[in-house]
């Protein structure tokens, strides 16, 4: 009745913004991301008879703020009548801040839990039920390049490239320590329901799917780079012309673009990706990862770098 699993963050270069069914978490849009190999999050899950509610250790603090949507995540793979749960997690980078930490605990909690209960399941059923949880958490069940495809009552979700087939490395540029200041779940809502370019943003998707499927087939940096950042501007769009507006980035969320603008214009291989939170993620080639970091560690308001390669995905430990 006690198991414990690990999963690392994903990073979205198509991007999942907004959903078509909030009942089942099903996302409005496919998305394209990589899978990371530094950054983790392990999850223990013992179902104890005798304790009177779920209890949650983060980093062995005590933590009630995250306890409900674990609770539930774990309803969706035991079932609501399972015993309760003590939850104990760790996590190596900074949580709420828009680095995915939803995803990796998801993914991880809904294996663990499984496991736990004696339920064998398949990585594509693990992934349908993660992303009940949290949409992004059913893509960090695989490793490498994964597309989460949204057709049906459930996702489909598959490893384009494994991830050693094209090493590349992510650098994070942490601008905020803080919690963001709007949920991801709240602020898709919000878009759906407000925004003049929601729609267009949705039917535009496949698109930039099949673009940056065929760059990472193709192994076609550029191609890569040029959707990915489309991709990611047009999702802060949604985002800025919602109403009330939606607005992740500060003064050195800016600042890492330029930054990243310089790099291309020298030569080097990295693009930027920017998700629900001020952080700046550069993906580059691994012969340039030391340059990027450099340039990014002197770039003003950036107050920490996070260095990651590619990794697989969601495992029991
Ligand atoms: C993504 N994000 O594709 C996009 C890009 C943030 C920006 O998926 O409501 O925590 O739990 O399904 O997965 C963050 O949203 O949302 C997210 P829910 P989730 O990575």
């Amino acid at each position: 009745m006690r198991e414990t699993a690990t999963a690392q963050p994903n990073i979205a270069l198509i991007k999942y913004w907004g959903k078509r069914d909030t009942e089942l978490n099903l996302p409005a849009v496919g998305s394209i991301s990589i899978t990371l190999s530094d950054l983790f999050t392990s999850m223990t899950v013992e179902f104890e008879d005798n304790l009177e509610q779920d209890e949650l250790h983060l980093n062995n603090e005590q933590n009630d703020k995250l306890l409900p949507r674990l609770s539930h995540a774990i309803d969706i793979a035991a079932g609501g009548d399972r015993p309760r749960a003590r939850i104990s997690s760790e996590c190596n980078f900074p949580i709420a801040a828009g680095l995915a930490s939803s995803a990796s605990s998801f993914a991880a909690v809904v294996v663990a839990a499984s496991a736990a209960m004696g339920i064998e399941r398949s990585v594509g059923e693990l992934a349908n039920l993660a992303g009940r949880a949290s949409g992004s958490a059913a893509r960090s069940l695989y490793g490498g390049f994964v597309e989460l495809e949204n057709s049906g009552d459930a996702v489909v979700v598959s490893e384009l490239l494994p991830a050693d087939a094209w090493p590349l490395d992510v650098v994070v540029a942490v601008t905020e320590t803080g919690p963001k200041p709007v949920g991801s779940t709240e602020a898709m809502e919000i878009s759906r329901r407000t925004s003049p370019f929601y729609e267009r943003w949705v039917g535009d998707q496949a698109d930039d799917l099949a673009s940056a499927r065929n760059a990472i087939a193709a192994r076609d940096f550029a191609a890569l780079a040029s959707v990915a950042e489309h991709n990611c501007l047009k999702m802060h769009s949604v985002m800025w012309s919602s109403r009330p507006p939606i607005v992740y980035w500060n003064d050195a969320t800016l600042a890492c673009l330029q930054t990243i603008r310089q790099l291309q214009s020298d030569g080097v291989d990295v693009f930027f990706t920017i998700d629900a939170g001020p952080q700046v993620k550069a993906v580059c080639d691994t012969a340039d990862t030391d340059t990027v970091e450099t340039a990014l560690r002197a770039t003003d308001g950036v107050r920490d770098i996070l260095r990651s390669g590619l990794g697989e995905g969601a495992r029991l430990r």
